[in-house]
């Protein structure tokens, strides 16, 4: 396949009154690139980058000039433009002929094109970033909107005869004995030749042809003494597959031989207990938005490395494909999710095609990457009320329809009232003791109270943590909110106190980096979200020197267990009204306007902050 990238120097156009769809924007007879209204942008890159529009939330028109690279077209039969990721609501022409639309901001999406006629082609692309109550995620949700197409732009020739949708799955039979199943389908008809490679040693270590096919195909192989993939040893094999008459290499890909299996309260990898231990990451760096560079995304991975993390929550949404290779490479484990997040419309069937249509383009994307071990289909939504806990129950269904060799789960945020982890294949819990509420002495008796109902599943711990401004420092005593010293004892005492807990199967820190959100605007937050072990510039707070002393040590603890049955058994009826009839009500009607309110206040001095970064 010859992929041609349309990445670079692109124009655009701001549309704040939504007229450029009337004005038709898109044709090429009204586009004039000298227009003193175009403003340059390096796509990929977020329209929030650019001066003024730093947090404009609404419409942007992008406008690009291209002529295809290769001449000899005989044996292509379609070309495909491809997004990788454009934020939200995306609106495609070709010299004035319109393509389609895109909803979502987060997986990659394509148009087909039958052909190029012109010397030059104008591309147009309107893409915008409202908050909607049918998207996900909906209206409100705790990190910046970046708008635009802020991942590569690519055209891709197609042949008449290919091969798609290539997956590669590894079984263990033992540590010793692995089966690798490849599957595919051939558009067409081919003949291939494949080979699996062992890229450490550079040598060729299976082979093989298959003779003209078309349809679905695929093979398996049994593979004695392989290395294994873990965070340990992220040993890569490579599959490359060619078209047997003309020698031309089709498709191309590392895969590593690991197996994710859960087995009572214990989490598999590899047929040996494994136990997570990681943070969160946003997809977001200053200055770069979420087009973040390669050196920097690896810098990120090897920093927690070294910290001892073994996993990373890609929150919350999908990530560019480049983390996941570099984890692949690095040895990390990701934890992959959709922004189902909050208040979304659970009631709506369209809501729920749009993300099933997430999950399934995950999937696409990521199935053959041995760091990804689960996919997490919604984050803290209402799942105690009947239509929230219908909408994950089906999606998760659907996930596994898809992928039925990774973990499959949501995450949760009820102490006493979700029912439906008993469907996911891992219980979570995100909460804050010792920050937003009680203290962090009591994480060990509240994890017995909210297990009780799933006992006999693993529990990851996916958030806990607690703010703080880098160099604010306060008396150790004094325990001041935002301080330092505040975070270092939150984080320390919730690690060994989970590190303790026989059945959880692992904890994730919220967050390894500060990030942009409008809700959080007190004096300390200014617009960040400052619970990050990291600044948003990464540099270190006290808590980020500490995590290597502490992360497998483990606190003494009580045994509450039985009291935790009782006490779940007494306080789920209360619990369950209460947090049905006013938690979540809160959620989901309470706060659109707040968001409004504390944009408006504090739109000057946030535009001054960016701009001084
Ligand atoms: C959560 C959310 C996360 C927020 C975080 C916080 O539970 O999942 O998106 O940013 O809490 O900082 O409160």
């Amino acid at each position: 396949m010859i992929k041609q990238i349309l990445n670079g120097k692109w124009k655009c156009k701001p549309d704040v009154d939504n007229v450029g769809l009337t004005a038709e924007w898109f044709r090429p007879k009204l586009y004039d690139e000298n227009d003193s209204e175009l403003l340059n942008i390096e796509i990929p890159n977020s329209f929030n980058t650019l001066k003024g529009y730093e947090i404009y939330e609404g419409i942007f028109w992008h406008f690009f000039e291209f002529a295809i690279e290769e001449k000899n077209l005989s044996e292509i039969s379609l070309f495909r433009l491809k997004f990788n990721g454009s934020n939200y609501n995306t609106m495609v022409w070709l010299n004035g002929k319109y393509l389609g639309e895109h909803n979502g901001g987060f997986t990659p999406f394509h148009f087909n094109v039958k052909k190029f006629n012109a010397e030059k082609t104008l591309l147009a692309v309107r893409v915008e970033n409202i908050r909607k109550k049918n998207r996900i995620p909906a209206i409100s949700f705790d990190w910046l909107n970046w708008g635009g197409i802020y991942r590569d732009v690519e055209l891709l020739y197609m042949r008449k005869n290919r091969i798609k949708d290539v997956v590669i799955k590894t079984e263990l039979e033992s540590r010793k004995k692995s089966i690798i199943k490849i599957s595919y389908e051939i558009i067409g008809e081919l003949s291939l030749r494949w080979e699996i490679e062992d890229i450490a040693l550079n040598k060729i270590l299976f082979q093989g042809k298959i003779s003209k096919i078309s349809g679905l195909g695929g093979f398996n192989l049994t593979f004695h003494n392989p290395e294994l993939w873990s965070p340990n040893n992220p040993y890569l094999y490579y599959l490359k597959i060619f078209n047997q008459e003309s020698d031309e290499l089709i498709y191309e890909s590392s895969f590593g031989i690991r197996e994710i299996k859960v087995d009572g309260k214990y989490i598999f990898l590899n047929k040996k207990r494994v136990f997570l231990k990681g943070a969160s990451l946003h997809e977001e760096l200053m200055p770069f938005g979420r087009t973040i560079p390669y050196e920097e995304r690896e810098n990120d991975i090897k920093s927690m490395k070294s910290l001892g993390f073994n996993a990373l929550r890609t929150a919350h949404y999908s990530h560019d494909e480049d983390l996941i290779e570099i984890a692949d490479k690095e040895g990390m484990l990701i934890l992959e999710e959709i922004p189902v997040y909050w208040a979304c419309n659970f009631k709506s069937n369209d809501t729920f095609h749009t993300a099933a249509k997430m999950m399934r383009n995950l999937i696409k994307r990521d199935i053959n990457h041995p760091s990804v071990i689960w996919w997490s289909v919604g984050n803290e939504i209402p799942i105690e009320r009947p239509e929230v806990s219908k909408f994950i129950k089906r999606l998760m269904d659907w996930v596994r329809m898809h992928d039925d060799t990774r973990l499959v789960t949501y995450v949760s945020m009820k102490l006493f009232t979700d029912l439906t982890r008993r469907y996911a294949d891992v219980a979570t819990i995100n909460f804050y003791f010792g920050w937003y509420v009680g203290s962090t002495r009591m994480i060990s008796l509240m994890l017995d109270v909210m297990r009780t109902p799933t006992f006999n599943k693993p529990w990851i711990y996916t958030e806990f943590g607690a703010g703080a401004k880098y160099k604010f420092y306060d008396e150790w005593e004094n325990q001041t909110k935002f301080s330092e010293e505040k975070q270092l004892h939150v984080l320390d005492y919730s690690i060994r106190t989970f590190n303790a807990k026989e059945y959880l199967a692992g904890w994730f820190i919220w967050i390894y980096r500060d990030f942009r959100s409008f809700l959080r605007q007190n004096e300390y937050q200014q617009g960040f979200n400052r619970k990050g072990i990291v600044s948003e510039k990464n540099e270190k707070k006290l808590i980020y020197h500490r995590i290597p002393k502490i992360i497998n040590k483990r606190r003494k603890l009580l045994n509450t267990k039985l009291l935790g049955i009782f006490l779940w058994i007494v306080l789920y009826i209360p619990a369950y009204i209460l947090t049905y009839l006013i938690l979540d009500a809160g959620i989901i009607f309470g706060d659109t306007k707040t968001i409004e309110k504390k944009k408006l206040i504090d739109k000057e001095r946030i535009l001054n902050e960016y701009r001084n970064q």
